[in-house]
């Protein structure tokens, strides 16, 4: 990190690298994080000074299958590829990286790592994560963070083919706790099954992302952004316990009852912007 107290604002730099370390601990906890289960990216080009500069040619530099203009010359903290969240929360450094994209956005430099470092690369779902990015600089967004996780409960409403709908899924989180229409109003979005890590998913993905700060992949996991880490997980965490409650009614052999529309609309009234 010596190179980085060049950086005027390391402190938020450095922030970051501990709320990532502690969200991960998080999504280990609640169990939605097997083995390497997750990633984690943020935008800290903010956070880095324009006049901040490292020579490239130190450090090990990887094309991306498809490029993203847009981002050219940012710099991402990225948790790595076939790391576990368990071990983030210990050792951000070792399990994480900084990245900065080329000018061209088409490839990018690990510059918190020394070139040596074996098989240390970003997440395999760093497409989507760039993708998102991309469209998350555009003007009116303030969200620097993408989130994925396997949280259990919203992975297993996309087991039920009934489900696999957003009307649906929308109707059953929003009623099972008053937080969920509080604090993710736009609700959810539903992403159907592509295979991970590829620019396939990354695209279905960013279709949503205009509409939703948080989107389910069928039969996998949750993808969320937001403005800071904490905030972006307590999105999936409010969703998360939505789902729950409602497995909690139907495993007791109950139809949970959902809040009603006029309760809804109250809601809306209440806390809508
Ligand atoms: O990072 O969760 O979707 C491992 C995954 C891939
Ligand atoms: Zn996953």
């Amino acid at each position: 990190m010596k190179k980085f107290k060049k950086i005027k604002k390391i402190k938020k730099v450095k922030k970051t690298i501990l709320d990532v370390s502690e969200v991960a601990g998080y999504l280990w906890q609640r169990g939605w994080a097997e083995r390497n289960a997750g990633n984690i990216s943020v935008n800290i080009d903010d956070y880095i000074d324009k006049d901040f500069t490292v020579d490239l040619s130190q450090y090990a530099y990887f094309s991306l299958e498809k490029s993203f203009p847009a981002l050219g010359g940012k710099v991402f903290f990225v948790t790595g590829t076939g790391k576990r969240m368990r071990d983030i929360a210990r050792k951000p450094l070792k399990n994480a990286l900084i990245i900065k994209l080329n000018d061209k956005g088409d490839g990018y430099y690990i510059i918190s790592h020394k070139k040596t470092v074996d098989n240390f690369a970003p997440t395999s779902e760093l497409p989507t994560h760039l993708a998102i990015h991309e469209k998350l600089i555009l003007p009116g967004s303030k969200n620097r963070v993408v989130m994925h996780t396997h949280a259990n409960e919203l992975a297993a409403l996309t087991q039920i083919k009934e489900f696999n709908n957003e009307k649906i899924l929308n109707k059953i989180l929003f009623g099972m706790h008053p937080e969920a229409m509080i604090y993710i109003p736009k609700g959810i979005g539903f992403v159907e099954y592509a295979l991970p890590g590829t620019i396939d998913i990354a695209l279905k993905t960013i279709d949503m992302i205009d509409k939703y700060d948080v989107v389910l992949w069928e039969k996998h996991g949750v993808f969320a952004v937001g403005e800071d880490v904490m905030e972006t997980f307590d999105m999936i965490d409010i969703l998360a316990k939505s789902a729950k409650i409602y497995f909690m009614c139907k495993s007791a052999g109950f139809e949970p009852e959902g809040l009603s529309d006029d309760e809804l609309e109250e809601l809306i009234r209440e806390y809508g912007n």
